[in-house]
């Protein structure tokens, strides 16, 4: 077993992010790791060696008011395995990736070739989009036609099995976190251009989509601006942005709200930030909040989903329901105060080596080789 395909979105947002990270981490202990996605993955180095990238060709023709993607996808697939011969293909986030894979695999075994398909179920390919009417039926079906499946938390397993008619095991695998990458370095000089007046620096990580509830984000960071000399960063894009930027400017304190759009890595602002706000309506895991919490930055999120198996109320940070401003910006109070942020920071790096690559990349490989050989021992069986 060497051959691994990835099959991710590129852009920005956790599952495409976490994918490539995963396609890295495998690439570095030999695996020879083909990404088959329709862009350069953000993140990607493609000169790495064993990294391959195969770029899905969408055709555009008059007839096509939105052009089938899952079929380009699926038909890049099959040339990948015609090509290079994948031992697993992997896909990140159910739709459409795990039915192009299922797709493709139908297409292959008419040709007496086999492909065993694992899919990672990630977030909203669940508890948003996945169980919607419009998809339901179908992310059903390829889960269920998966060969194995894994998701990112105990909360999204549970989510599955109460959303669909799942058939399957579905086994947790957290994501994980590379601490030679995502450390805290000293970057004094940036903090002092940002806050050189020594104020606490707050910073929030997001796509900026409805469900991150970044307009929380600005009222929160309103309340603390109140209490404490504050600034805030905002890093990343999305269709709320606007109105957070909106938002800033109504509530006067926009001066002290930095927009910085999407960045490609963020490990050296978050070395120079006090606090990481995440008050999401919805968060399957929060890729994002242990990239803080690897940078020794303390989280308040809100109590949602899989978060409450990433933070530790007291410890690490601080949980509060969905929408409760007032109760995040006491808590960021509460760690920003100089007998308690020490500690604070020390036990987010504490917590985020629970997540350390080195623990949990070995469960990914032991999944390829089970699925590997047992796909194999059944494809044998007369
Ligand atoms: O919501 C995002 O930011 C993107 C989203 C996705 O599915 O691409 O991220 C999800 O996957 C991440 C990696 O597994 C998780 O850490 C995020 O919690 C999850 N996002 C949501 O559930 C909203």
């Amino acid at each position: 077993m060497n051959k691994i395909g990835i099959v991710c979105y590129p852009t920005y947002g956790g599952s495409g992010v976490f994918a490539t990270e995963l396609g890295k981490a495998l690439a570095t202990q030999g695996y020879e790791v083909h990404f088959i996605t329709y862009e350069q993955p953000m993140r990607l180095d493609y000169l790495k060696e064993n990294v391959f990238f195969h770029k899905v060709d969408i055709r555009t023709y008059p007839v096509f008011k939105y052009p089938p993607y899952e079929l380009a996808l699926s038909t890049k697939i099959i040339c990948v395995m015609h090509s290079i011969g994948l031992d697993v293909l992997h896909v990140h986030y159910a739709i459409p990736h795990a039915t192009a894979a299922y797709m493709a695999r139908q297409v292959l075994q008419e040709q007496n070739i086999n492909m065993p398909i694992i899919t990672t179920l990630h977030g909203t390919d669940i508890t948003l989009v996945g169980k919607s009417a419009t998809y339901k039926p179908i992310v059903e079906f390829a889960i269920n036609q998966s060969n194995m499946v894994t998701a990112v938390s105990n909360s999204l397993k549970q989510d599955t099995y109460s959303f669909f008619d799942i058939k399957k095991d579905i086994t947790v695998i957290p994501n994980f976190i590379d601490l030679q990458v995502f450390k805290r370095e000293n970057k004094d000089h940036c903090k002092r251009a940002i806050c050189p007046n020594n104020e606490k620096l707050l910073i929030h990580v997001s796509n900026f989509r409805q469900v991150k509830r970044t307009t929380d984000v600005i009222h929160i960071f309103q309340a603390v601006k109140k209490k404490t000399a504050a600034k805030l960063l905002m890093v990343g894009d999305g269709p709320d942005r606007t109105a957070c930027e909106e938002l800033a400017r109504d509530l006067r304190i926009f001066e002290d709200v930095r927009f910085l759009g999407k960045l490609e890595s963020v490990q050296d602002l978050l070395s120079i930030c006090d606090i990481f706000i995440m008050p999401s309506a919805k968060e399957s895991f929060g890729l994002a909040a242990l990239e803080a919490l690897a940078c020794g930055v303390p989280i308040v999120t809100s109590n949602t989903g899989g978060i409450p198996e990433v933070n530790i109320n007291g410890y690490c940070g601080f949980m509060s329901e969905i929408g409760d401003i007032e109760g995040m910006a006491k808590q960021i109070l509460y760690i920003l105060e100089d007998t308690h942020l020490a500690q604070f920071k020390r036990h987010a790096l504490k917590r985020a080596k629970v997540f350390d690559k080195s623990v949990i990349l070995p469960k990914y490989v032991q999944l390829y080789q089970e699925v590997y050989k047992s796909f194999k021992a059944d494809s044998q069986r007369p």
